[in-house]
């Protein structure tokens, strides 16, 4: 019986030595992690800055101001639209962008990846009225260079 409890004993006391000797280890490991991440978060938020366009683009009656925009292969283009008059529209179906620019001036901003390169029309995509269907612009990607 006697035998049982002080090998419980020392059992216990080896657990709580290798805890005392892992804490620390353990704590390190902890900072070093959140280190990592924290420098990891940083180069998350640095790496799509450096890559951003951005471009401001006005919708009037029947047009696109300016009617072309131009980007290289990669970046994150950030549209920032509004309108001059009514109610239009901005689409660009290559890369699946679609958005409403409400009258009144508000800017909306939309974004995507120029993960391909070409030319690529965009068009309002709201009827606004005799001229709509020749309201269009291009956008041109251009290769990036290796
Ligand atoms: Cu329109």
């Amino acid at each position: 019986m006697s035998q049982l409890r002080s090998i419980s004993r020392i059992g216990f006391s080896a657990l709580s030595a290798t805890l005392l000797l892992a804490l620390p280890t353990l704590v390190v490991g902890l900072e070093q992690s959140l280190q990592v991440a924290r420098v990891a978060g940083s180069q998350d938020r640095q790496l799509p800055a450096a890559g951003v366009k951005t471009i401001d683009l006005t919708a009037s009656r029947f047009k696109f101001d300016p009617a072309t925009i131009s980007v290289v292969e990669g970046d994150s283009v950030q549209l920032r639209l509004r309108s001059a008059d009514r109610d239009h529209a901005f689409a660009i179906k290559a890369f699946r962008v679609k958005t409403v620019i409400p009258k009144g001036g508000d800017v909306v901003t939309v974004e995507f990846v120029a993960d391909k390169t070409g030319t690529f029309d965009f068009t309002c995509a709201e009827y606004c009225g005799t001229g709509h269907s020749a309201m269009k612009g291009r956008l041109i990607v251009t290769a990036r260079e290796r």
